[in-house]
C-alpha cells in the first residue's frame, strides 16, 4: 500500500517508492543531488537499501550486475544532464550485454527544457537515451508513476533484458495527488519475464541435426548462465556427452575441470566440429562472428535464444529454438532419447589430446618463477587461493590482466566471473563489484589491470564506507598493456600508453581506512590475499607485474589497426 499520510495526501516521491516496493525492489545505487535527493532519502526511510556512489557510471554498472544475478532490474538513481549522461555508459553497456537494469533519473523543468530556455543542467534526457537503451520512458503526471515503473520492469527483463530508461521530472516528484487515487494507480507487475516455450518442432529438428554430428560441440554464453537453468543445461551436455566451450561469464555454469570442458582445445574444437550448439550466445566479434580461419565454412549451427532476430545474423542457423533456456533444455532433455546423440570417439580423443599437450604447456608457463612477477606466476597465487573458495565472486578487467586471468582462474560455480564482457569496456571494476558483494553478502576479489582499475578507482571509498568484503588486486605493470614504451618524439611526456610504474595504489585505500598490501613475488601476494579475504574487510593489494610482460592489445592484436609508414614518426 502506498504511504499514507494523515492528510491523505501523497506525492510523486511517496509514489516512486511505493511502486519500486510493491514490485520487490530492494536496492537502489545512485548518485544524490538535484532533483532526487529527497528520493534517495525517502527510499532509504522507507527500508529500500541505498548505496551511494562517487560517480554515476559506477552506480550503473552495479545496478547491471544486480540485475544480471537476480533477474531482477537494477536500479541506478542520477541526477539531471550530466549525471544522467554519466550512468548512460552504464546503462548502455547493460543494453549490449543483456543485462536488466532500469536508470531512473530525474530532469529539470520540461517546458525550459523543450524550449531550450537555459534551465539548470537542461538536457532531453529521454530522447537522448532512446539509440541506448530497450526501451525510454518520460513521465510527466504522478498517476502515471506506478505505469511508468512497470513498463519500465517489463521492458528491462522480459525477452532479451537490457537498459531502460524511466525520466522523472522535477515536477513530477514535487507533485501532489489523493491518496487514494495514488493507491489506485499502482501496478504490481504479475509476470516480469514471461516463460517463452519452444515450437516442439524445433527441439526435435535441433535433436536430428545433433544425432547425424560427427563433431558436436556446445557453447555456452552469458545468456545461459543468467537463465538460471543450471541443472538442466548440466544434465543436457553430461546425458548427450558433448564437449562444451564456455564464453567468459559463462564459465563455472558447469566447473571448468567438467571432463567436457573444451575449454583448453578451443582452436581445434572451433575450426573442426561440424554441428555446433549455440545456448545464450551470440557469434559476434567473441567468436570471431563465425567466419574466418578459425571457423569451417560447413559447420551447421544450433541456436538456442530468446531474441528471434538475433537468429541468422552472422552465420545461417540450421535449427534456431527460439525460447528461454530454461523452457527450451526442460524440452530438448523431455524429447531425447537415450544414446540418441553420440559424439564420435575419434573427436572426442582428438580433444582429449589437445587438451593434454596444451594444459601441459601451460602447466610450464605457471610454474615458472619470474622476477619480477609476469601475469602467469601472480595468477597462480591468486588460483591457488581462490581454489577452495568456490562461493567468491571474480571481477576481471585490463586487457592482459583480463585475457590471462580468464584463462588461469578456474571458475567453479555459476555465475561468479563478472567481467568486461560484450564491449571489452573499461570502468566497470569497482561498481561489479560493488554490485555482486551487496546482493550476495559473498566476497569479491577484483583483478585489475592498473589501467582498468583507474576507472572506477575512487569506488574504493564507496566500498570502505559500506565496509563491503571486496579485495582488489591492483596488476600493476606501470601502463595500458605495457609499461616500457617511450615517447616516439624524444620529448619528455611518457607515453601515451605509459601510466606511472611506481604508483603505490596500496596507499589509496589507506585513506579509507582500508588495508594495503604491497606485494612483488608470488608468497607475498598468496599471504596477503590470505589474510585480505580471511579479514572480510576491504582491502587493495598493489601487485607488481613486470612492465615487459605484456602484449599490446592482448589477445585481440588483430583488432589493433598500426600503422605502417615511419610507426607513428614523421617522415
Ligand atoms: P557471450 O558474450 O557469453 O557469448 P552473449 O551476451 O553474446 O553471450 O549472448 C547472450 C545471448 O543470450 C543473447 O543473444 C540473449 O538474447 C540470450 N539470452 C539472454 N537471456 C536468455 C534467456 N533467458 N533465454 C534464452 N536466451 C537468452
Ligand atoms: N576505454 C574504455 C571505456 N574501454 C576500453 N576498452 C578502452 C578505453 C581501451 N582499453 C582496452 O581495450 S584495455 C585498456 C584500455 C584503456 C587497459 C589495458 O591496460 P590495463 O591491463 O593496465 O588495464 P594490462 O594488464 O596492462 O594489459
Ligand atoms: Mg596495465
Amino acid at each position: 500500500m502506498p504511504n499514507e499520510t494523515k492528510s491523505r495526501i501523497t506525492d510523486g516521491f511517496h509514489l516512486v517508492v511505493d511502486a519500486l516496493k510493491l514490485n520487490g525492489i530492494d536496492t537502489i545505487f545512485g548518485v544524490a543531488g538535484i532533483p532526487i535527493t529527497d528520493l534517495a532519502r525517502l527510499a532509504q526511510a522507507e527500508g529500500l537499501r541505498y548505496i551511494g556512489f562517487r560517480h554515476e557510471q559506477s552506480a550503473g554498472n552495479a545496478a547491471a550486475i544486480a540485475g544480471y544475478l537476480t533477474r531482477k532490474p537494477g536500479i541506478c538513481l542520477t541526477v539531471s544532464a550530466p549525471g544522467f549522461l554519466n550512468g548512460m555508459v552504464a546503462l548502455a553497456n547493460a543494453t549490449t550485454n543483456g543485462f536488466p537494469m532500469i536508470q531512473i533519473s530525474g530532469s529539470s523543468d520540461r517546458a525550459i527544457v523543450d524550449l531550450q530556455q537555459g534551465d539548470y543542467e537542461e538536457l532531453d534526457q529521454m530522447n537522448a537515451a532512446k539509440p541506448y537503451t530497450k526501451a525510454s520512458f518520460r513521465v510527466s503526471k504522478p498517476e502515471d508513476i506506478g505505469t511508468g515503473v512497470a513498463r519500465a520492469i517489463h521492458a528491462a527483463v522480459s525477452g532479451r533484458p537490457g537498459g531502460v530508461y524511466l525520466d522523472l521530472t522535477s515536477e513530477v516528484l514535487g507533485a501532489t495527488l489523493d491518496a487514494d487515487a495514488a493507491a489506485q494507480s499502482m501496478v504490481r507487475v504479475v509476470e516480469r519475464a514471461p516463460r517463452n516455450i519452444p515450437d516442439p518442432e524445433s527441439i526435435k529438428r535441433a535433436l536430428d541435426l545433433l544425432a547425424s554430428a560427427e563433431r558436436p560441440l556446445i557453447i555456452l554464453g552469458k545468456g545461459a548462465a543468467y537463465a538460471q537453468a543450471d541443472d538442466a543445461i548440466r544434465s543436457f551436455v553430461e546425458k548427450t556427452g558433448i564437449p562444451y566451450l564456455p564464453m567468459s561469464m559463462a564459465k563455472g555454469l558447469l566447473p571448468d575441470n567438467h571432463k567436457q570442458s573444451a575449454a583448453a582445445a578451443r582452436s581445434l574444437v572451433l575450426a573442426q566440429a561440424d554441428v555446433v550448439m549455440l545456448i545464450g550466445a551470440r557469434l559476434n566479434w567473441l567468436l570471431a562472428q563465425g567466419k574466418g580461419p578459425r571457423w569451417s565454412s560447413t559447420t551447421q549451427f544450433v541456436q538456442v535464444d530468446i531474441s528471434p532476430t538475433e537468429i541468422d545474423s552472422n552465420r545461417a542457423i540450421a535449427a534456431p529454438v527460439v525460447a528461454d533456456i530454461g523452457s527450451a533444455m526442460a524440452a530438448f532433455l523431455a524429447m531425447l532419447k537415450p544414446g540418441q546423440i553420440q559424439p564420435k570417439h575419434a573427436w572426442l580423443d582428438a580433444i582429449a589430446e589437445r587438451k593434454q599437450h596444451n594444459t601441459e604447456r601451460m602447466a610450464a608457463q605457471l610454474s615458472a618463477s619470474p622476477n619480477p612477477m609476469n601475469f602467469s606466476s601472480a595468477l597462480r597465487a591468486i588460483r591457488d587461493v581462490l581454489a577452495s573458495k568456490p562461493d567468491i565472486y571474480v571481477v576481471n578487467e585490463g586487457a592482459n590482466t583480463l585475457d590471462f586471468g580468464r584463462d588461469i582462474i578456474d571458475m567453479h560455480q555459476p555465475r561468479k566471473r563478472l567481467d568486461s564482457g560484450t564491449w571489452g569496456v573499461m570502468g566497470i571494476g569497482m561498481g561489479y563489484s560493488i554490485g555482486a558483494a551487496v546482493v550476495s553478502g559473498k566476497p569479491v576479489v577484483a583483478i585489475e589491470g592498473d589501467s582498468a582499475f583507474g576507472f572506477s578507482g575512487m569506488e574504493i571509498e564507496t566500498i570502505c564506507r559500506y565496509q563491503l568484503p571486496i579485495v582488489v588486486v591492483v596488476f600493476n605493470n606501470g601502463g595500458i598493456y605495457r609499461g616500457d614504451d617511450v615517447n616516439h618524439s624524444g620529448g619528455d611526456d611518457p607515453a601515451p600508453t605509459i601510466l606511472m610504474k611506481s604508483a603505490r595504489y596500496d596507499k589509496l585505500i589507506e585513506a579509507f581506512d582500508g588495508t594495503g598490501h604491497h606485494v612483488t613475488d608470488p608468497q607475498t601476494l598468496t599471504r596477503a590475499l590470505t589474510a585480505a579475504l580471511a579479514s572480510g574487510k576491504p582491502a587493495l593489494i598493489n601487485c607488481v607485474i613486470d612492465p615487459t610482460a605484456g602484449t599490446e592489445s592482448g589477445h585481440l592484436q588483430n583488432l589493433n589497426p598500426q600503422t605502417q609508414v615511419g610507426k607513428g614518426k614523421r617522415n
